[in-house]
């Protein structure tokens, strides 16, 4: 069988040289590589050689393919080229301009969410993230809702079965968070969530940021000290804060956060309605029943917390009218960011 071998090498190699065109060393190829070529059958003929001798001549065989691939692959640049100069219009135009790569570039949700995720490191936060598939205990028990609070309603919740939930907010992940971990806690959670809306400034599926800090001796003012430079180092130095009360059940006391209107900067616009002020954030001191849900004793620790909405953000920063761009995917909207 080597002899054979030895002999279709010698035969196809000097074949090889032997072809005058491209379409002559085709044919040759597969005459004995091809399917049904000489050098594959013989290939199909180790089968009933015993396993020892098998190995050996099957790695012999498989050495001589492999620099019959390399002759026939030689033979064809030299075809080629001897083609090219025979006719000019056969030879690559080296004075063509080049096809353009079509360099992608992150989603503008992106960007903003790992500009919010640096702003939040600088003061020490780290990221943790979490399932969006949610018991209804951690969406809602843990995080004080009643059982009749209306925001568990078919209308708002995309529920699963048996106790299942696509989540309507990141707060689980922090609940998570703090079984696992003991104060000092700061960390933010960004990802998808989940309600059941749709319009220009409701999408079912959309993204959150939420973040926690507990310690010994949190107060609200840390929660003013920390939301104020993230907004200025988001929005300038010139952004103002208005806190206003207001209720979560998960918080108290809960608080809205407006900053001053990126359209008319506090004039009073069509914008914020004349108000010169646009809400940006809601947040509050971490519910005792909270703490109590993550295992932490809130005679002992305080904590405050936040959420924000990333497209929300992203309108208000760059101006965008309409939350539906961010998911149509129009590459005429994503590349100018
Ligand atoms: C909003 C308001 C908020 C929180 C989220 C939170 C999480 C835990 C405990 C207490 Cl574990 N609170 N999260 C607090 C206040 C507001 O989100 O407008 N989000 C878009």
């Amino acid at each position: 069988m080597k002899e054979q071998l030895g002999a279709i090498y010698k035969e196809s190699s000097e074949a090889a040289q032997k072809v005058e065109d491209l379409k002559q060393l085709e044919d040759l190829r597969i005459r004995i590589l091809g399917r049904k070529g000489q050098l594959t059958l013989l290939l199909h003929g180790l089968k009933t050689l015993p396993s020892e001798e098998r190995r050996i001549v099957g790695q012999a065989a498989n050495d001589i393919k492999n620099k019959l691939l390399q002759v026939f692959d030689d033979r064809m640049q030299v075809l080629k080229r001897a083609s090219w100069s025979a006719d000019s219009k056969l030879r690559p135009d080296a004075t063509l301009p080049g096809r353009p790569v079509e360099m992608g570039r992150e989603h503008i949700l992106n960007r903003t969410l790992h500009e919010i995720e640096g702003i939040f490191k600088v003061m020490g936060f780290s990221v943790a993230e979490g399932p969006e598939v949610e018991t209804e205990y951690y969406n809602f028990e843990a995080m004080n809702f009643p059982a009749d609070h209306p925001s568990r309603d078919m209308h708002d919740t995309l529920f699963i079965d048996d106790g299942m939930l696509l989540r309507t907010h990141t707060s689980p992940v922090q609940v998570r968070y703090m079984e696992k971990q003991k104060p000092p806690i700061r960390a933010i959670m960004p990802g998808k969530t989940y309600r059941c809306d749709d319009d220009a400034t409701h999408s079912p599926m959309f993204h959150q940021v939420e973040g926690l800090m507990v310690d010994t001796n949190v107060s609200f003012t840390d929660l003013k000290a920390v939301l104020t430079f993230f907004i200025h180092r988001m929005f300038g130095e010139d952004a103002n804060l208005r806190f206003r009360p207001s209720f979560f059940p998960f918080t108290e006391p809960s608080a809205e956060i407006d900053m001053t209107c990126v359209n008319c900067h506090g004039q009073g616009c069509s914008l914020c309605k004349g108000t010169g002020w646009m809400e940006i954030l809601g947040a509050g001191m971490v519910h005792p029943n909270v703490l109590w849900a993550g295992k932490i004793d809130p005679e002992q620790y305080t904590g405050f917390a936040f959420g924000m909405g990333v497209e929300r953000i992203t309108m208000l920063k760059y101006g965008i009218d309409n939350m539906r761009y961010f998911f149509e995917n129009d590459l005429r909207f994503l590349r100018q960011f």
